[in-house]
């Protein structure tokens, strides 16, 4: 069966401008163990004194998944690792030509003694181990097969497989991985695959199917520069594609949000799975279909992770997405008054960005010559924040900026030091917004004010 290591607290902290505080790494941690991934990767102790607490503090939680240490071939960072309680060290050293001449300054032989003795020494302290060949994907193959094999008569039942610079092709990792299930001793094989090229996730499952074992993931697919595999497309591919079915996709939703909020890292609209835009529908023929049926353009039904389909409504939107949002407010129409209305909504489109509710039941109102007494399903309101004076505002801004809700956000002059719109589906969910800025650090008050009506920048009321 194949497996996952997480490590978004080794790989995922490397990512540039991103560290976690050790309550917010313990909280990834359970999240994590939570989904089901079957290691934690929680950080290299060597790196500074707050992450060796973090490993320990994650290693004496008892979860179920295997914790790992990351560490260089030194007996300095084994020691430290052991210090931790990590139940496993991974110990990487480069063994490309690149990488050994001109950053580690040794020969091969010289490499081979480094690496092996670093492993008998971590399997004399009682680790399990794994062995990374860094730059795996750019290292001449004899000498690959080499090392490994060298590494597991050592002790290691683990070798990953790192494409650390990102340039394998899925076919070309199929090939090596094939290759070297047949020249390598018993182990499990690991794929630590790059993104450099956007071809994280189809390189790792190229080589699952090559035969190995494990994938690496971060959550939303952090990482140096453009980072490994996001998790919650992992569980899906292996879930939907490969027919794995033992991991909680439900908590995927909830990780990739909460990493979002740590670490200030935003998701693109477009991500796949986890990303604002992954089931929502906009062209008239996509949202047609989808309404007829959701699976003509739907990859898998999004209440599998939690999530809900959306549709646009804008110029692009045909005729059945317009009756089925108005009918949502009660609103039947004749197929005349559909026709009309869903030309004015093209008309307005064409020179609006946006279209909200309260714009398609005012383009209603004005086709069908009547007043429409409905509460548009969204809230919009403006929100001031006091900021404690010990703390950086900038530093709450940050925070707010990665709430979903909140639209706009503005430091300003006066009594309170931020200004924000925010949105909500209704008034508890807006209660609920609140709720969680007030928990922001910092955050000394606030005050709310429900917009009745918006007039946008040109002079168009809303
Ligand atoms: C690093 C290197 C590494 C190691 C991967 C692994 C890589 O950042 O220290 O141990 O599986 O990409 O080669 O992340
Ligand atoms: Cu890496």
């Amino acid at each position: 069966m194949v497996e996952i290591l997480d490590s978004t607290l080794r790989e995922g902290e490397q990512t540039p401008y991103v560290n976690f505080l050790l309550d917010e790494k313990i909280e990834i941690a359970r999240l994590l163990d939570a989904v089901g991934v079957e290691m934690i990767e929680a950080g290299d102790p060597s790196v500074s004194p707050n992450i060796r607490v973090a490993i320990q503090k994650i290693a004496s939680l008892n979860l179920n998944a295997e914790i790992v240490a990351h560490s260089m071939a030194t007996r300095h960072g084994i020691d430290y690792a052991k210090e931790c309680g990590a139940d496993r060290v991974a110990i990487f050293y480069a063994t490309s030509a690149i990488h050994l001449e001109s950053k580690l300054k040794k020969s091969k032989e010289e490499a081979l003694q480094i690496i092996t003795e670093a492993i008998r020494y971590a399997v004399s302290l009682g680790f399990k181990v794994r062995y990374t060949p860094e730059d795996a994907s750019r290292t001449d193959f004899e000498f690959l097969v080499q090392v490994c094999n060298a590494a597991i008569q050592a002790g290691a039942d683990r070798i990953s497989f790192a494409d650390t610079v990102g340039i394998f092709q899925p076919h070309q990792m199929f090939k090596q991985i094939r290759r070297l299930r047949e020249q390598l001793l018993p182990c499990k094989i690991d794929l630590h695959c790059h993104n450099d090229y956007g071809l994280a996730l189809a390189n790792a499952m190229a080589g699952i199917r090559a035969g190995a074992d494990c994938i690496h993931t971060t959550v939303n697919g952090m990482g140096e520069r453009t980072g490994i595999p996001d998790l919650s497309e992992t569980v899906m591919a292996y879930h939907n594609l490969e027919g794995v079915n033992k991991y909680d996709l439900r908590g995927l939703t909830e990780i990739s949000g909460y990493l979002e909020k740590t670490s200030g890292f935003f998701l693109a609209p477009n991500k796949p799975v986890t990303g604002q835009n992954a089931f929502t529908h906009k062209s008239g023929v996509h949202t047609n279909g989808v309404l007829k049926d959701p699976r003509t353009y739907e990859s898998f039904d999004p209440g599998l992770i939690g999530r809900e389909r959306k549709i646009v409504i804008d110029k692009y939107t045909g005729k059945r997405a317009v009756a089925s949002r108005l009918d949502e407010y009660g609103i039947q129409l004749n197929p005349t008054e559909l026709e009309r209305i869903v030309e004015e909504i093209k008309n307005v489109g064409d020179h609006r960005k946006l279209l909200f509710d309260a714009d398609i039941i005012e383009i209603a109102e004005k086709v069908l010559g009547r007043r429409i007494d409905v509460i548009p399903h969204e809230i919009n309101a403006l929100l001031m924040i006091s900021v404690e004076s010990h703390v950086y505002t900038s530093a709450v801004v940050r925070r707010l900026k990665n709430l979903m809700n909140v639209t706009s956000v503005y430091e300003v002059t006066g009594e309170y030091d931020i200004t924000s719109y925010i949105k909500a589906a209704d008034t508890a969910d807006l209660n609920n917004l609140i709720e969680e800025i007030r928990t922001i650090p910092g955050v000394k008050q606030t005050n709310t004010r429900l917009v009745l009506k918006k007039h946008s920048e040109n002079g168009a009321d809303r």
